[in-house]
């Protein structure tokens, strides 16, 4: 490929220097050049060509076993100051970042190839896309980029000869976990990656750049990058409202994003359709509303938990063209996770390579194994998902995975409380990143792990993009938790395709169609609000959900609530002096209405 972009040739120079491979191949994103390194990761153990008759152009890979998640200790935040990164960021000062990583980096590429990737973040050439060039020696992240980007020549062209990219740097070096680091360098558009092959960790353009990287250009230029699912509602007269949600990693956004309403609402001509599933950049139109494009072209999502039942579009997404990791490789030539069905496979091999018993009480696939899927797979993919303006949002909500204290959902009173709600977000840590599961932690508008600058800065970020057009304009912002237990550790609420239910009364309210009731925390339904028709959902075996449990989670426990207040002014204290006066303010306000 013909490069005449200076800065470009310019970064894969210093790039080949320090990682000294012995070629260098640009990805033009032709078909033939894509099959050729497939060929080549099949033919060295890379990657597993799956059964083509059931799983066509579809392929299988294996990480190392201590890597398999991203690794939020080890990913740094290197501002110049220590100040813009924030408390609830790693930091390193670049200077000493780019050092350490060039002594750990350096001639790692002896004997390997150096992939080129001009990619696109959004549409190739819309004025709201971004292009990066990640330089890479993994075909894996190669092949996955193409799913879950634009690649190739027509990226390039689109940059032109002078346009500016965020540079990325991935080298896999020897896998070692005590030097793996994912450094991102919000000031100088730049990305480091080393000693990881796991997905968010490597694939440069999703989490390093889509959301680090950007939020920080977001603050910069007046426009948001968000972990957030972008859906359309329609209605039986055929219009589509548009919302965003954040949840925390492994907390239910591509669930959510491609449901399927329960029968009911399907026979009356209610549809759903996806427009992103993990991250959206947020602008505000000529009109004033807010829209939300998805830069993504693909799906990286979660295998566990995905079946038939609970997802049949995420399944059809994965039928052609899909990347599976450390997953369970079956005899056959296809893949199994947990709860895909019934019935494990026998004779097959777990996520590590080893045959696996089903009876062993071992998970054969990795808890956050992972498929890459093209997004034109999805069947109910929205008409509108590449369109380069994005889709105006009518709400925006906010969730986590939380056993008690918060309930199935609630509105804020107002743009600013609405911040508030998601500043004070807490969720059960998951498997999508290295460490502890099931510890709940605050994570603000699911972005802990990505802001890429000072949290409270962020915060107050958001407060500004309200202030930029007028209240009527804005997005209604609301609270959900799908995670509610019982005393046995049951599911109260069924969740998957039957959140449509809580859909319908946050698009009722946003209309001003129904009403609710005021709490101390905000407005929860009235419980015959929520529509129960149809629904038939056994909590345990023997017990039906009924409206008794509706009003269970949607009660309000303000000694629950008080407890977890504790929590918030801690944490409120660690971001330090940055968080805005308006969410001190209604956090007090909210505590005294707790007491009162
Ligand atoms: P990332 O890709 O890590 O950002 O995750 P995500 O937010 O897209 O989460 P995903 O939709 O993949 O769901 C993660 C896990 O939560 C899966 O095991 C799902 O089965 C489970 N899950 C999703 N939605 C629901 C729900 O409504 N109720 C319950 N009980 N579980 C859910
Ligand atoms: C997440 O962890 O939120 C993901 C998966 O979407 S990863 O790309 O690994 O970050
Ligand atoms: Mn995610």
């Amino acid at each position: 490929m013909d490069c005449k972009n200076a800065k470009v040739n310019q970064f894969v120079k210093e790039s080949a220097e320090l990682l000294q491979p012995d070629d260098i191949v640009w990805i033009d994103g032709s078909e033939e050049q894509i099959e050729e390194l497939r060929r080549i990761a099949c033919s060295t153990g890379e990657m597993i060509k799956l059964n083509q008759e059931v799983l066509p152009n579809c392929y299988y890979h294996r990480t190392a076993i201590n890597d398999v998640a991203r690794v939020e200790d080890r990913t740094f935040i290197c501002s110049r100051e220590q100040r813009n990164a924030g408390a609830t960021n790693n930091w390193i000062p670049p200077a000493e970042a780019y050092a350490m990583t060039d002594e750990i980096m350096r001639g790692k590429m002896k004997g390997r190839t150096m992939y080129v990737i001009p990619y696109s973040m959004g549409v190739v050439g819309s004025p709201f896309s971004k292009i990066g060039i990640e330089i890479t020696d993994s075909i894996y992240v190669v092949l996955n980029m193409v799913i879950m980007t634009r690649v190739g020549e027509k990226v390039m062209q689109a940059l032109g000869e002078d346009g500016d990219f965020v540079r990325g740097q991935h080298a896999k070096c020897d896998l070692d976990a005590e030097k793996r680091y994912i450094l991102q360098f919000p000031e100088d558009n730049y990305i480091r990656s080393c000693n990881s092959g796991y997905g968010g960790n490597v694939l440069l353009g999703k989490k390093c750049f889509a959301l680090r990287i950007a939020s920080y250009q977001g603050w910069k230029e007046g426009w948001m990058a968000e972990h957030m699912l972008i859906l359309g509602v329609e209605n039986p007269q055929g219009e589509t409202k548009y919302i965003a949600a954040a949840f925390p990693s492994a907390c239910g956004k591509t669930n959510l994003a491609m449901l399927i309403p329960p029968e009911g609402y399907r026979a009356k001509g209610y549809k759903l359709w996806t427009v992103g599933d993990d991250i959206a950049w947020i602008r505000i139109g000529e009109d004033g509303r807010f829209y939300a494009q998805n830069p993504e072209a693909g799906f990286f999502g979660v295998a566990p938990g995905t079946n038939e039942k609970s997802n049949p579009n995420a399944m059809a997404c994965t039928k052609e063209g899909t990347i599976f990791t450390n997953v369970v490789l079956k005899k056959d030539g296809t893949v199994w996770w947990e709860k895909m069905d019934k019935n494990p496979p026998r004779d097959a091999e777990d996520w590590t390579g080893k045959p696996w018993d089903p009876d062993s009480g071992k998970p054969g696939a990795h808890p956050n194994s992972r498929f890459t899927a093209p997004a034109r797979n999805c069947p109910c993919i929205s008409p509108e998902w590449e369109n380069p303006q994005g889709v105006p949002l009518s709400a925006i909500i906010f969730g986590g995975r939380r056993a008690k204290t918060a309930p199935l959902v609630y509105q804020s009173r107002d743009w600013d409380h609405g911040v508030f709600v998601g500043s004070i977000m807490a969720s059960e840590t998951t498997a999508a990143a290295d460490g502890a599961t099931g510890v709940v932690r605050r994570d603000p508008m699911s972005m802990l792990p990505f802001c890429g600058y000072d949290m409270g800065d962020y915060f107050q970020h958001w407060l500004d993009m309200g202030k930029k057009t007028t209240a009527d304009k804005l997005p209604k912002i609301f609270n959900v938790n799908w995670f509610r237990l019982d005393e046995e550790g049951n599911f109260i609420w069924p969740g998957f395709g039957e959140n449509f239910r809580v859909l319908e009364w946050i698009l009722k309210r946003c209309e001003n169609q129904v009403g609710a009731q005021e709490t101390p925390i905000g407005f929860v339904p009235k419980v015959d609000d929520i529509c129960l028709d149809g629904l038939d959902y056994e909590i345990k075996p023997g017990h039906k959900f009924t409206k008794e449990d509706l009003q269970t989670i949607l009660t309000i426990n303000n000694q629950w609530w008080l407890e977890d207040i504790e929590n918030i002014h801690a944490f409120y204290e660690k971001i330090g002096k940055t968080v805005p006066e308006e969410l001190r303010n209604e956090l007090t306000a909210m505590e005294n209405r707790l007491k009162a």
